[in-house]
């Protein structure tokens, strides 16, 4: 018996991730994927950012969970440009479900697009959305073999960032065996640390942001 099989779902979600591509290009906004495990501070990082650079920069967010709006109900008490996609139980956005929020947003004033994928250092991974740029925010209380264990998460990432640094005093995270591991994944990543509570390295993420922006 022969099969006929006209696409596979890969294919299927560069061509959409191609096509959002070209439409924010189009637009001039710049869009940002941030992947992280569970509780690493994705939705800390979107407020923060939208704190410190909502006065000169117009955000939009795409918050991607399972179920829930908690997160976004919080980030819409920042900013009016919010759309909640509820995966019903896929672990990752993929770039269809980015194209219809794309289409609830008014992307034409949207200057940058902040995308919270669901939490997960796995799946995520290997959809495209169209993004600019792609950051993995791993955090101290996680421990230093993230990048041992989820090579992938780091290798295909244009920024790591990693969170919690205020916590470092109280934990057994060693920075320098953290450091190593991504460096022999992935030598020209840069690695910010930074911490949403105290906002130490906030500078330096805020900075990469703008230049990205302009680029
Ligand atoms: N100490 C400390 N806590 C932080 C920091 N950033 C975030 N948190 C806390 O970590 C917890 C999880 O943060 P979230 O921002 O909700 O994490 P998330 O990645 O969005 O979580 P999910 O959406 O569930 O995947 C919250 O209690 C935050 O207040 C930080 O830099 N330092
Ligand atoms: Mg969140």
């Amino acid at each position: 018996m022969k099969i006929e099989v006209i696409e596979n779902v890969m294919q299927y979600n560069s061509k959409e991730a191609d096509h959002n591509r070209k439409l924010l290009k189009k637009k001039g906004v710049l869009m940002i994927n941030i992947l992280s495990a569970p509780g690493a501070g994705k939705t800390s990082l979107i407020m923060e950012t939208i704190q410190e650079l909502s006065n000169k920069v117009k955000i939009g967010v795409i918050e991607g969970d399972i179920s829930s709006t908690h997160d976004s109900e919080k980030i819409k008490n920042l900013i009016e440009d919010v759309v909640q996609i509820n995966t019903g139980g896929t672990c990752h956005l993929n770039a269809s479900m980015v194209a219809r929020a794309l289409e609830k947003m008014d992307v034409s004033g949207i200057d940058l697009i902040m995308v919270e994928n669901v939490g997960n250092l796995i799946c995520p991974v290997g959809f495209d959305l169209g993004e600019d740029r792609r950051v993995i925010l791993s955090s101290v209380s996680e421990g230093d073999d993230k990048p041992v264990k989820y090579p992938k998460a780091f290798i295909k990432t244009d920024l790591v960032l990693l969170n919690k640094i205020d916590l470092l005093a109280y934990s057994d995270f060693d920075y320098n065996f953290f450091r190593k591991k991504v460096d022999e994944l992935n030598p020209e990543v840069p690695v910010f640390r930074i911490s949403c509570k105290s906002k130490e390295g906030f500078d330096q993420w805020l900075e990469w942001v703008e230049k990205s922006l302009m680029h």
